[in-house]
């Protein structure tokens, strides 16, 4: 190994050093949170929005041709302002996906599967549910609404 091969070595060493301590950061300093695919939870057949408590709730949002269920077949829902909502996310046919407009929600819903993500609604407002993934014919009809009071 030659001095030019030992200098490069080094900086990739160091370059990946520094990228895991900003992952690293990233997620315990920023507290950024990273959507995940829970295995302990079955996928559901219908929406629902369940009520924990004070501004705490889970939603299941099952996405199918061509609309979201949020609950109980309702393609909006209304929650109070500073709610914290863990959202889980499937799917009853094809692969859909669902983004919440002015957050950080982005998962796939997949058949079989269920995407998770807690989500904070801090700002009160109207929240566009869309569907990221060409699902067919309806697909660009295929929203919903959040609604922060
Ligand atoms: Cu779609």
């Amino acid at each position: 190994m030659d001095r030019a091969e030992k200098t490069g070595l080094t900086f990739a060493i160091i370059l990946l050093l520094v990228f895991f301590s900003l992952i690293v950061y990233a997620a315990k300093g920023l507290k950024i949170d990273i959507p995940t695919c829970v295995t302990d939870v079955e996928p559901f057949q219908e929406g629902k929005l369940i009520k924990h408590g004070e501004k705490r709730y889970e939603l299941h949002i099952l996405a199918r041709m061509w609309f979201f269920d949020f609950n109980k077949g309702a393609t909006e829902i209304k929650i109070p302002a500073g709610s914290t909502v863990d959202i889980f996310v499937t799917s009853k046919d094809v692969v859909h996906g669902v983004h919440i407009q002015g957050t950080d929600f982005n998962i796939m819903a997949i058949p079989g599967t269920v995407g998770y993500m807690r989500v904070k609604f801090e700002k009160p407002g109207v929240y566009h549910v869309v569907c990221h993934e060409f699902c067919g014919v309806g697909h660009h009809a295929m929203q919903g609404k959040i609604i922060v009071e």
